[in-house]
């Protein structure tokens, strides 16, 4: 069958960080393998997304297009959404191939399945979760599946959603075939992150309040064996010239041991790369932060989110004050970049939440001035997504009602502290700026 996969708008206006779509080409790899014939259009390569994807359509002539929500909207605080654009584009396809079986996958979809499959009739099937094994079932069976991991079909006026595949045997983790999408396509443009994924594991065992991780690739921690997973780097390296990579991991050193199987393997093979990923405050230490940074680490994201304890334990983070304060110690005395995350006017904050975050920021740019390594502080208030405990104390505290749509960007900031992240904005623009001028305050 001739299959195009279409990864739908992932940001809004023109891409300025753009990220390969590693998902896509997975799956893209596993469907070529069952013999089908496949092509992939990534949107935010195009300048014109929707002629593109009329003039992929027309010139391929798919029997199924597989379309891939990545993100529902950009978060940041941002109020704009992702959803439009990927309405518009299953609209296309079915206008211009009205033949064409049309399948929804990816994160943002596996996040609003019902919603969206009731809002676009168009959608023949959805797949939440990983789509590895269902994907290529559900290609075989389309006029009749059987009751697959993930699929979404229609019941009626209904859709009925089965529970997502989420237990991918990542030991058994086929390199993405990059040919199907040159990776070199997305070397340019990109200022901070490194545009190509390397997937190290799959699945977080934490349970953070906000968090959808674990509902998108399970509790079980999948990991890859090191050796693979630095063949992935060593092929993007050899083949494409790829030498900087982020790890897609939702936590990226842990469990304990598995990282640092990694950099061995990259340090045994002189691979000379960079990288970076999201690390955990209390798997950090003395002993393997050195070999972080010897085997290319460029950047600590840390995403303690909470400003104080209090917040730290609403958000369920299971990290103390001090565990943040300890790895930004040992992060702050490397020269490796470090960023860090939090979360701003979590439920419970009160004054004195406030002025404790106020000053653990400050410690934090005291630690990091002594060698000016510290890329910047990103505060967020929480998206609210459904089926997260957030969404529940939200409703609880009436700052959702019954009539709230999720589907579209709503965040937790209710008064009186909702212009406390701008009071933490000035604080580490104020720090950030004195720090890299090397003006003192
Ligand atoms: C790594 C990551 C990043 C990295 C990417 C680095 C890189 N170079 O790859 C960075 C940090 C840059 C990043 C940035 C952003 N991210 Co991000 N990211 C992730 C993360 C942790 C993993 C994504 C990943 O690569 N997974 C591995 C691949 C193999 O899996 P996959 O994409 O899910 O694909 C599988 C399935 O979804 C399915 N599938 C996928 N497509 C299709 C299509 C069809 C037809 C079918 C059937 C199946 C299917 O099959 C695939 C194989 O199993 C996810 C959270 C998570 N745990 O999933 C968030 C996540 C996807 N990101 C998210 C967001 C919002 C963003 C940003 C907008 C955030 C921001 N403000 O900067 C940007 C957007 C960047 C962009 N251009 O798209 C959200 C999306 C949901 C939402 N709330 O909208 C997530 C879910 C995190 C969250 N906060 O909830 N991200």
């Amino acid at each position: 069958m001739r299959v195009l996969l279409v990864q739908a708008l992932s940001t809004e206006g023109p891409a300025p960080e753009r990220v390969y779509p590693i998902g896509l080409v997975s799956l893209a790899t596993h469907i070529k393998k069952a013999g089908h014939q496949v092509d992939i259009l990534d949107m935010n390569l195009e300048e014109d997304p929707f002629g593109a994807l009329k003039e992929r359509l027309l010139d391929f002539q798919p029997e199924v297009v597989g379309l891939s929500l990545r993100n529902i909207d950009p978060l940041a605080n941002k109020t704009s959404s992702l959803v439009p654009p990927f309405i518009v584009a299953v609209r296309l396809v079915a206008s211009v191939l009205p033949g064409a079986w049309i399948i929804a996958g990816g994160t943002g979809f596996s996040l609003f399945p019902q919603r969206l499959m009731l809002e676009l009739p168009e959608i023949h099937y959805g797949l939440v979760g990983e789509g590895e094994i269902s994907f290529p079932a559900l290609l075989s069976s389309l006029e009749n599946p059987p009751s697959l991991k993930g699929l979404c079909r229609r019941d009626g006026g209904k859709v009925r959603v089965n529970l997502p595949a989420r237990d991918f045997n990542m030991e058994q983790y086929v390199h993405p075939s990059r040919e199907l999408l040159d990776p070199s396509l997305y070397l340019a443009g990109n200022n901070y992150v490194p545009p190509v994924g390397i997937e190290a594991k799959r699945g977080c065992s934490f349970q953070c309040s906000y968090c959808v991780y674990p509902r998108l690739q399970g509790r079980g921690l999948r990991c890859r064996p090191p050796a693979g997973v630095v063949d992935d780097m060593e092929i993007l390296y050899k083949e494409y010239g790829i030498k900087r990579f982020h790890f897609t991991d939702p936590v990226l050193n842990h469990p304990r041991g598995h990282l640092e199987g990694i950099c061995r393997e990259l340090l045994h093979r002189r691979l000379d790369v960079r990288w970076s990923g999201f690390f955990r405050e209390d798997c950090i230490d003395e002993n393997n932060i050195g070999l972080f940074e010897q085997a290319g680490c460029e950047c600590f994201s840390f995403s303690p989110d909470g400003l104080c304890q209090e917040s730290l334990d609403i958000l369920g983070k299971q990290l103390s004050e001090a565990d943040i304060l300890r790895a930004a110690d040992l992060a702050s005395r490397s020269d490796v970049v470090t960023v860090y995350h939090f979360m701003v006017n979590v439920p419970g904050e009160t004054e004195q939440t406030c002025a404790k975050g106020v000053r653990l920021l400050e410690r934090i740019y005291e630690l990091h001035e002594r060698k000016r390594n510290l890329g910047t502080v990103v505060l967020n208030n929480i998206r609210i997504l459904p089926g997260t405990h957030i969404e529940a104390i939200a409703r609880e505290k009436g700052v959702i009602g019954p009539g709230t749509d999720l589907l579209y960007p709503v965040y937790y900031n209710p008064e009186p502290f909702n212009a406390y992240r701008y009071h933490l904005e000035t604080l580490n623009l104020y720090r950030n700026v004195f720090m890299w001028q090397g003006v003192k305050k």
